[in-house]
């Protein structure tokens, strides 16, 4: 017997620490040797002139999430993972949400089945926590954060899904007794529901006034209440889909003050201006999501922002719904008002190549930092890290091959997922995932899949070393 079942030659290995050139073997999934000449293999897949990195962690991205309005997501885990893995990402963590009045742990079980036998690539679970009772907060979270679903999302707007302030340190005060990362959807539901009676009234109902309706003011609010609530109940917490620079402000000034407050943004609040929203007929709803995409300054604030520390983790936020079906985007017609069309953008497959291409390539941060963003940072913040996020003897095998020269150009007839748009056609990139294996298996060659579905494996994740909170105990 040959000593590994696939080694990978010649590569440049980037980590989110270090780059080096040396082989990689690979045994039973797993990452059992790193060096020169280490042994014999099965396979040899000669990585001569390709970036060797972790395979790409999407923590944010929704795929088959029930919905209560009628709207259907396009993405269940079938298409929605064989697109990541097309893209160069071998672990998902998508949401099972809790509708209010139901138990969270039948969220939990209804999500299973949704996922079941279906994955190309790993996958962990988040929760929404939209009805913290008292069951859930003393026997359903504590149970579940045990048995390895040990992240959950709390919204401070949408009618269906928000908690009050009350709710939100109620939960805050559980993921610190039990060990849980705190997600906060951070906008602020009165001052979106208020601005857009004004828009409406006014016969603005456009796309694009969703833009408007959904006030940069309203996200840095409820960005700072979050972290406001977090440091009285003194627990870590992290705020996802930061659009722009005055939430960003509030997380570098809580950061500044010693405060365990992540961040995450998206390829979105990079790439799309509110301006994209604003296109003829209906077409600005494909660009619809919350928080939306500001402006060119914003674009910037939130580069700065990946550069300097201030976020560690860069998701898709996924949120597939097609354009052009009546339980996708046009749900409720093409003159319904923006207030009515489903939430959310496409970018399971383009997240990893977007981020390389404008932030690499275009040296805005370096190889070490993508793999940060990208995989180490969500792997450690979900409680999967060093199973998941590194190349290091040990970690399962997730890895994918890059060739940082290779151009392409966006065509969402080239994507795999069941979205029938993409918000980036036509964009240029340079730098593509060549070969992508998840524990040791290629699951995707050339931006083609090359795996099968209910290949991917649930992972349990692990309390999370950075949901611990800083020891200055308030007694709860
Ligand atoms: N906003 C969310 O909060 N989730 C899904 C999509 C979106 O636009
Ligand atoms: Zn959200
Ligand atoms: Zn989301």
């Amino acid at each position: 017997m040959k000593r590994f079942d696939t080694l990978i030659k010649n590569g440049l290995i980037i980590t989110a620490a270090d780059r080096y050139t040396a082989d990689i073997g690979i045994r039973d999934g797993r990452i059992v040797a790193l060096g020169q000449e280490p042994g014999e293999a099965d396979e040899t897949i000669d990585a001569d002139g390709l970036w060797v990195m972790p395979g790409g962690i999407d923590a944010h991205c929704h795929l088959d999430q029930p919905l209560g309005d009628g709207a259907v997501m396009a993405d269940d885990f079938d298409t929605g993972t064989r697109s990541a893995a097309c893209g160069g990402t071998t672990t998902v963590i998508p949401f099972a949400a809790q509708f209010k009045g139901q138990s969270l742990r039948a969220a939990v079980a209804d999500y299973h089945q949704r996922s079941e036998g279906k994955a190309w690539v790993d996958y962990a679970f988040h929760m929404i926590v939209t009805d913290p009772t008292e069951k859930v907060l003393k026997e359903e979270l504590p149970a579940l954060i045990e048995e390895g679903y040990s992240s959950f999302k709390i919204y401070l707007t949408y009618d269906d899904l928000k908690l009050n302030d009350r709710e939100v340190l109620n939960v805050l005060a559980l993921a610190r007794r039990e060990g849980g990362m705190v997600m906060v959807h951070a906008e602020n539901a009165d001052c979106i529901a208020y601005l857009t009676e004004l828009l409406e009234e006014q016969g603005k109902t456009a796309p694009y006034f969703h833009a408007e309706a959904h006030s940069s003011i309203a996200e840095r609010e409820a960005t700072h209440r979050a972290i406001s609530l977090a440091e009285l109940i003194d627990v870590p917490v992290l705020i996802v889909h930061v659009s722009g620079p005055e939430a960003i402000e509030q997380i570098r000034w809580a950061q500044g003050r010693g405060l365990r407050v992540y961040g995450e943004t998206c390829p979105q609040y990079l790439m799309l201006t509110a301006d994209d929203l604003d296109q003829p007929g209906f077409d600005g709803a494909m660009c619809v999501c919350s928080p939306p995409p500001r402006d060119p300054a914003a674009q910037e604030a939130v580069w700065q922002a990946l550069e300097t520390g201030v976020f560690q983790v860069f998701s898709s936020d996924h949120a597939p719904f097609r354009y052009d079906d009546p339980k996708g985007k046009k749900l409720n017609g093409e003159s319904a008002s923006f207030t009515h069309i489903p939430n959310g953008i496409p970018g399971l497959e383009t997240r990893l190549s977007i981020l390389f291409s404008e932030g690499v390539i275009k040296e805005r941060i370096d190889a070490t930092r993508f793999v940060a963003l990208t995989a180490t940072n969500p792997a450690k913040i979900y409680g999967l890290y060093p199973r998941k996020g590194t190349i290091a003897i040990g970690s399962d095998a997730d890895i994918t091959l890059w060739d940082p020269r290779a151009r392409s150009t966006v065509r969402n007839q080239d994507l795999h997922h069941a979205v029938d748009y993409t918000p980036y056609e036509g964009l240029e990139l340079i730098g593509r995932p060549v070969l992508t294996l998840c524990r040791g298996t290629v699951v995707s060659r050339d931006g083609a899949p090359a795996g099968s579905p209910g290949y991917g494996q649930f992972l349990e994740c692990e309390r999370p070393q950075p949901a611990r909170p800083r020891g200055m105990s308030k007694g709860f």
